[in-house]
């Protein structure tokens, strides 16, 4: 058994994007299945109904660039034009509503099921991790956070990222295994996998119901 106490707790959605999982969006474009990152979406709505209810804060995530690229290093750009049909970062593939990855279009915004609401922090990020170049460490400072309860897609990349970048920080970290998704099916398993070596090397792993079930009963 774990405890957090839920006044110190958030809850970390990260990048549910059009651009992860969406139609048209930057994983479609590449060509991968979309229900592999679409499989999160009902375990975080699930979880955002029960902590929403809670003292637990909950904080979004946004992976973008800005319209001129400007903070897109040459790699990332290269390297996203490799995958699918050639159209990368900053571009707009047939049929798509905007270019990928790119900030204030349609498809980069989070997807409306998952919609912050009022009062909830968004960090835009233009990174895979989220504490280099963004206010994550001051919004949660300010939120006298010291556990993370985190969710979110890629597991295996921005997830992990993440987890990874906060679990150095001092953050306790919670992963809910059933409310990530990723491209590849074996690359989820093994980041899920790396969090519990070392007695849990980047923090504890659990499921969204098991989680709810603690919000529910008041013990976590
Ligand atoms: C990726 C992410 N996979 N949010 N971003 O490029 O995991």
């Amino acid at each position: 058994m774990v405890e957090f106490d839920s006044g110190r707790t958030a809850f970390l959605s990260i990048d549910m994007q059009r651009d992860f999982c969406g139609e048209n969006g930057y994983v479609d474009a590449m060509g991968y299945d979309l229900s592999r990152t679409q499989r999160a979406v009902q375990p975080i709505s699930n979880v955002l109904e029960a902590v929403r209810r809670t003292d637990i804060d909950v904080v979004h995530t946004r992976e973008g660039h800005k319209q001129d690229l400007s903070d897109a290093p040459f790699n990332k750009l290269l390297r996203s034009k490799m995958a699918g049909d050639g159209d990368g970062i900053g571009e707009t593939p047939a049929g798509g509503v905007g270019p990928l990855l790119t900030r204030e279009h349609e498809n980069w915004d989070i997807i409306d099921e998952l919609a912050p609401e009022p009062g909830e922090p968004v960090i835009d990020k233009p990174t895979k991790g989220a504490f280099a170049n963004t206010n994550i460490g001051l919004v949660l400072e300010r939120l006298g956070t010291t556990h993370l309860v985190i969710a979110g897609i890629t597991t295996d990349v921005c997830v992990h990222t993440i987890m990874r970048e906060a679990n150095d920080r001092g953050y306790w970290c919670l992963l809910l295994k059933d409310a990530t998704g990723a491209t590849d099916d074996g690359n989820r398993e093994a980041a899920i996998k790396q969090i519990k070596m070392q007695g849990g090397v980047f923090g504890w792993v659990s499921d969204s119901e098991r989680f709810i079930e603690a919000v529910e009963s008041g013990v976590a």
